[in-house]
């Protein structure tokens, strides 16, 4: 397979992205491409398990209306958290509306632009849906909204991101947007410009599906095979009965298949 990717070292001094910059580099330094995604339904719970993932994550992921009990003092907690132990407040919103919309919802109940780095969007809405209203928040420094990250791929068993020329269309609206793309949610590397990074979901190395469409693989596959940069791993840590003990062992596996031809 044909490495796709530039040395992380290039990337983080040819990137123009401010928020990539930074992922790189904390990448760099915890030597981590995992993001955990925390699928817990009370701020306890989530706050524990931020606590437990920090050393060993580049970002965490949540949900924000799945917890029951979210709060401004949540999300205080939260980018306390992630300013202290270094990582990226990842807020996987899906925005799937008209810009005005998608704006109302940034700044509603959740104020999710004021303590998510970066949200995820759904390509479906069209440029213009995107570009502007996502724009006009990251470059308004009053919030800590940095990127977004456009879904190309979802991983879904049936998911009609597979339909003709939809992701192509996806990586066109990142091309033409760069300043506000920081990358993709995707199953397979969609793009080679060392600038957009690539995440993947449906990751675990212990199970191969859900009851209710998930589909896993394993780091080999998402990583070297796939291309992908960063790998989002939910329920293999977060179901486990000792999630210190798979946190290191995903961020290893997945650091060592992500920096194996990488001389940087
Ligand atoms: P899991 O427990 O490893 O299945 O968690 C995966 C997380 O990634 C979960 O929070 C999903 O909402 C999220 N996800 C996904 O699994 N697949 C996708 O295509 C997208 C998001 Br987009």
């Amino acid at each position: 397979v044909d490495n796709m990717r530039t040395p992380l070292l290039e990337r983080e001094s040819l990137t123009e992205s401010p928020l990539n910059k930074k992922i790189l580099s904390i990448m760099r330094t915890k030597k981590s491409n995992l993001c955990l995604a925390i699928d817990y339904t009370t701020v306890d719970e989530v706050l524990q398990m931020v606590e437990l993932a920090g050393p060993f994550v580049l970002a965490i992921k949540v949900h924000a209306d799945a917890i029951v009990d979210f709060s401004e003092e949540f999300t205080k907690k939260l980018t306390t958290m992630a300013n202290d132990m270094d990582f990226i407040i990842f807020e996987d919103r899906k925005f799937a509306d008209t810009g005005n919309t998608n704006l109302l919802q940034l700044h509603g109940t959740q104020k999710i632009a004021s303590w998510a780095d970066v949200v995820t969007v759904h390509a479906v809405q069209g440029n213009d849906s995107i570009a502007g209203v996502f724009r006009k928040v990251i470059q308004d420094p009053a919030y800590r909204l940095k990127g977004i990250l456009l879904i190309a791929q979802l991983s879904t068993k049936g998911s009609l991101t597979s339909l003709n020329g939809y992701t192509e269309s996806a990586v066109e609206i990142a091309n033409d947007n760069r300043d506000v793309v920081s990358g993709f949610i995707t199953q397979t590397r969609v793009s080679a410009c060392s600038d957009l990074l690539n995440w993947t979901p449906g990751v675990n190395l212990d199970a191969k599906s859900d009851s209710a469409g998930q589909q896993w693989r394993g780091v080999d596959q998402a990583i070297e095979i796939q291309q992908n940069d960063i790998v989002i791993v939910g329920r293999g840590v977060t179901s486990s009965s000792e999630p210190v003990q798979q946190l290191k062992r995903y961020r290893q596996i997945a650091w060592e298949a992500l920096t194996k031809n990488d001389t940087s």
